[in-house]
C-alpha cells in the first residue's frame, strides 16, 4: 500500500518522537538511580557469626589468642584474606614490624569506581594476649567481611571506589593503620572517608556512633531512626583506635561501637535498660572474650547499619 508523503512525513514523526521518549525515560531512570542509592541487601548476622566462630576456633588452635606477632593472628588473617580472594577483590597483605615480630594488615579493594573518591571501612583484627578477641574486635572484622561478601554478592557498582581493611597491632596503638597512612604519604587525599568499626556486638549493647564528622555521622543517626534505635554520641574512643591516625592526617572519619567500659549515666542505662556502673562488656580485654561474648541483636543491627553506609556513602 503506498502512502501519500505527508502521511510518510507524519509516520516518520510520530516513530520519532517515540523513540526521543524511550531514551527520555531511559535517561531519567539511570540518573535517578545514580542520584538515590540501591538498598543495602540485610546482611545475615548468621554468616557473621559463623565467622566469629571461625575466629574462636583460631584462638583455641593458638594458644588462646589473636594477638599480633602470635600464630592466632596471621591465621586470622590467612581466613580473611580466603574469604575475600574468593569473592573477587584485589587483596593486598601489608607487613610490617612492631615489637621484635611482624605485623600484617589487610586491604581489600572492590573493582571500580573513583578512586580519586575512595571510601573505607576498617576494623582490627588482632585481640590482645590475654584472650581471643571476639568482640574486641572479632565483631568489627566479621562485620565488615560480610559487608564485603555482600557487595560481591551484589555486584554492587559503586560511583566511589570502595576498599576495605583489616589492621594489624591495634591494640599497641592503632600500629597498622598508622603503618598504612604512613605508606600511603600524600595518596590520603584521595580517601573520600574512612570508617571504623571496633566492637559492635557487646553485651548490655548502647548504640555509639562516632561524631567526628557531621555527614558521617548523620548516615548512621538516620538509618538507626529508621528502626526505631536510640543511639547516642562516641565520645569514649577519641584516640582510641584505628580512626585516629586517619582523623589526624585530616580523613573525615565515622563508626560505630557498642560499647566497652561502664554505663554511666541513669540515662544511659534507662536507654539501654542496664544500671549506672554496669559494664557494657564485662569481658573487654579479658580471657572471656570469647564468642559467647556476644549479643546478636546488636551484631545484627550494627553490621546492617555498616552495609547501608557503605551503599550510600558510594552511591
Ligand atoms: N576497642 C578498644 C578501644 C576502645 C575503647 N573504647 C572505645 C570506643 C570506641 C572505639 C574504640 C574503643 C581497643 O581496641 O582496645
Ligand atoms: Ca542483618
Ligand atoms: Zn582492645
Ligand atoms: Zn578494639
Amino acid at each position: 500500500m503506498t502512502r501519500s508523503p505527508r502521511t510518510r512525513r507524519a509516520l516518520l514523526a510520530a516513530g520519532a518522537c517515540t523513540a526521543v521518549a524511550a531514551l527520555l525515560s531511559t535517561a531519567t531512570a539511570t540518573q535517578a538511580t545514580a542520584r538515590t542509592p540501591l538498598a543495602a541487601p540485610d546482611i545475615p548476622v548468621s554468616a557473621v557469626k559463623a565467622d566469629l566462630a571461625q575466629l574462636q576456633s583460631i584462638a583455641d588452635a593458638n594458644g588462646g589468642n589473636r594477638a599480633h606477632g602470635k600464630p592466632g593472628y596471621k591465621a586470622s588473617v590467612d581466613y580473611i584474606k580466603g574469604k575475600l580472594d574468593a569473592a573477587g577483590f584485589t587483596t593486598e597483605l601489608q607487613e610490617f614490624n612492631y615489637g621484635g615480630a611482624k605485623g600484617y594488615n589487610i586491604l581489600a579493594d572492590w573493582p571500580g569506581g573513583n578512586e580519586d573518591q575512595t571510601v573505607m571501612a576498617g576494623a582490627h583484627l588482632d585481640s590482645v594476649g590475654r584472650g581471643p578477641g571476639i568482640n574486641d574486635n572479632g565483631s568489627g572484622s566479621a562485620g565488615i567481611l560480610e559487608v564485603a561478601l555482600a557487595v560481591s554478592r551484589e555486584g554492587l557498582k559503586p560511583a566511589k571506589h570502595l576498599r576495605f581493611a583489616w589492621w594489624g597491632a591495634e591494640e599497641y596503638g592503632m600500629v597498622g593503620s598508622q603503618h598504612y597512612l604512613d605508606t600511603l604519604g600524600t595518596g590520603t587525599s584521595k580517601l573520600d572517608s574512612y570508617l571504623n568499626f571496633d566492637m559492635i556486638g557487646s553485651p548490655n549493647p548502647g548504640y555509639f556512633v562516632y561524631d567526628d564528622d557531621t555527614r558521617l555521622e548523620k548516615v548512621f543517626k538516620d538509618w538507626f531512626a529508621t528502626k526505631n534505635i536510640p543511639t547516642e554520641i562516641e565520645t569514649e574512643g577519641d584516640g582510641r583506635s584505628d580512626h585516629a591516625p586517619f582523623k589526624d592526617a585530616g580523613v573525615p572519619v565515622g563508626g560505630l561501637f557498642s560499647g566497652a567500659d561502664y554505663i554511666k549515666t541513669p540515662d544511659q542505662a534507662q536507654k539501654w535498660g542496664g544500671t549506672a556502673g554496669q559494664a557494657f562488656d564485662a569481658c573487654y580485654h579479658a580471657a572471656c572474650d570469647t564468642s559467647r561474648n556476644i549479643d546478636d541483636t546488636a551484631l545484627d543491627n550494627n553490621t546492617d547499619a555498616i552495609a547501608n553506609a557503605l551503599w550510600q556513602l558510594t552511591s
